[in-house]
């Protein structure tokens, strides 16, 4: 085998976001843009002489053309073994599971998650670590540290790889292993769940369910696990098929993007439990018949219940939440004596308490949701939580809920997005926010008092690492909270979120519109933001 090092100049845009490197498709195809990354990461990686790398992706256009590149660099760079899944495709979660299952050294995982795909849209590329989760902020800065001075990289002069047989082949001495991308992470969850009990009621009709894969890489995992293994009528799984612009549609399983199933559920005869994931299959969104679960209670519901199931029996050792996502889970900690930690948006920030033990279940309000049996959110993992528990319950989702809201109050709670706006104009409105904070602290709004204003900043419980500047945070003597940052993974120009949440004891209110019951927080979180004003936009483009 040939190797060749050859002649690059660094890029200054490679900084990786709240998970990996995601631009234009566009953005990615100018010379050596993924090779300086790749190169960029086994340079920061060091000795990888030996070691075995996991491969795969959500199968989105470039997706192909990327797993050669990197298998080639891979070679050149001493890599002893890769594991790719079969056609290119992995889920996110399952990517996590065989790191870990064989004690892999890392992985690159090729996703933008969400963002839609195709020649005009969006791809991505991150890199997971040893304990099968994205690396951690000391990692990811190194390797943008190094991706501005990169001067050269080496790749295997060698011809495509087939990455669609099943089996071993080399390049030269690096073997190349093509496995199912689904089997390991089907007996994974077979451990976890009462595969039997859930197969009893799909079988019987007891349960129904609308899975939407929305085109992208959880079809596979869906068809073989929910219709083959555990009996739903063929059918139960829609839109199964990956495609590499997933249908021209946005992947991103929300009231807005998955409209196709939240008609199915809001219609008549929904079935019992409605379920889609992302383009990664790292995401889930719950619906029951006529029922739309916000995914922070989603999370609440699932510590509450999590001793009914099987692998979780012993009870949990701890809970966390990213710091928007409600206090709801903290209401469920606190009844079962448990700790929760808040942490900065992005699954990375959770690795280190789920290595330590410390905690066993965690979420984020943007619709995901995992345990400790992988070190990244996981769809299909929430939607077979979701199975089982009702088929033990044997209640619909929404007597779940609002059985879970009677017990511990209800957070109200809604996330708007504006998105697309002028970069300048998304951080100028977080500068106008931040010098706004130091007197922000006392101020009364109507029945809101503020209690603290700040800018989060998160300390690590376990290795003391410190993450400055996470959001700007206006939280009220009533727990009532206002949260709004930008995101770190879109691609055009800059996308303001704002978090809103109170709290709601009396079951009488249980009943109201979110949208409704928040409007005083809405109101005021835009008069502070200026948002409208500053982007002439006339309101978010997304809620959720
Ligand atoms: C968003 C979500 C965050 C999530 C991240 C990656 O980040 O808010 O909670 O961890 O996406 O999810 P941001 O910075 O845009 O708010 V995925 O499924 O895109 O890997
Ligand atoms: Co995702």
């Amino acid at each position: 085998m040939q190797i060749e090092t050859r002649k690059t100049t660094p890029y200054s845009d490679q900084k990786p976001g709240t998970s990996g490197l995601r631009k234009k498709v566009k953005v990615f195809l100018q010379e050596n843009y993924l090779e300086n990354f790749v190169q960029s990461v086994f340079d920061t990686l060091g000795d990888v002489a030996g070691k075995t790398l996991v491969v795969g992706g959500d199968g989105r256009y470039l997706n192909r053309q990327a797993i050669q590149t990197i298998i080639k660099m891979s070679a050149a760079n001493g890599v002893g073994r890769l594991l790719i899944g079969q056609g290119g495709l992995m889920s996110t979660p399952a990517a996590s599971c065989v790191i870990r299952k064989y004690k892999a050294h890392g992985g690159f995982v090729l996703s933008a998650s969400h963002n839609p795909g195709g020649p005009d849209q969006d791809f991505g590329i991150k890199y997971n670590v040893t304990n099968g989760g994205p690396a951690p902020e000391n990692f990811t800065d190194a390797v943008y540290a190094r991706s501005r001075v990169i001067d050269q990289y080496k790749i295997a002069l060698a011809e495509d790889v087939d990455i669609d047989t099943i089996g071993e082949t080399r390049l030269g001495e690096m073997a190349i292993q093509i496995i199912d991308p689904v089997s390991d992470y089907a007996q994974l969850m077979e451990h976890l769940f009462d595969f039997n009990l859930i197969e009893s009621a799909l079988k019987s009709g007891a349960i129904t369910l609308s899975y939407d894969a929305m085109h992208a890489v959880t079809g596979p995992y869906a068809i073989r696990i929910l219709e083959e293994r555990l009996g739903a009528p063929i059918g139960s799984v829609v839109n199964g098929v990956p495609l590499e612009d997933f249908g021209g549609g946005h992947p991103d399983p929300n009231l807005t993007h998955a409209s196709e199933l939240a008609n199915r559920m809001f219609g008549a005869r929904a079935p019992t439990l409605g379920a889609a994931s992302d383009g990664d299959g790292d995401r889930n969104m719950i619906m029951g018949s006529q029922f739309f679960v916000t995914p922070s209670d989603s999370l609440a519901v699932l510590a509450a219940n999590a001793h009914l199931l099987p692998g979780y029996k012993e009870g949990l050792r701890g809970v966390a939440r990213s710091m928007p996502t409600s206090q709801a889970v903290d209401r469920v900690a606190e009844a079962m004596g448990i700790e929760c930690y808040e942490t900065p948006t992005g699954w990375k920030f959770f690795g280190n308490l789920l290595d330590a033990r410390k905690i066993t279940l965690c979420g984020e309000e943007s619709f995901g949701t995992s345990s400790d049996h992988v070190r990244e959110k996981d769809g299909l993992w929430a939607v077979l939580f979701w199975l089982n528990l009702i088929a033990v319950r044997k209640q619909s989702v929404a007597e779940i809920v609002r059985e879970h809201w009677r017990r511990f109050g209800r957070d109200y709670y809604s996330r708007h997005d504006y998105e697309g706006m002028p970069a300048e104009i998304g951080a100028a409105i977080i500068e106008h926010l931040r010098a706004q904070l130091p007197g922000l602290s006392g101020k009364t709004f109507g029945p809101y008092s503020v209690r603290v204003a700040d800018d989060f900043c998160y300390r690590d419980p376990v290795d003391g690492s410190v993450s400055e500047k996470q959001g700007i945070r206006v939280i009220f003597e009533n727990g009532a909270r206002i949260v709004i940052r930008l995101s770190g993974t879109g691609t055009d120009g800059a996308t303001l979120r704002i978090y809103l949440e109170r709290y709601e004891r009396d079951p009488a209110q249980h009943g109201l519109d979110p949208q409704e019951a928040l409007k005083d927080l809405i109101e005021l979180a835009e008069s502070l933001s200026e948002v409208k004003i500053r982007t002439g936009m006339s309101g978010p483009t997304v809620i959720t």
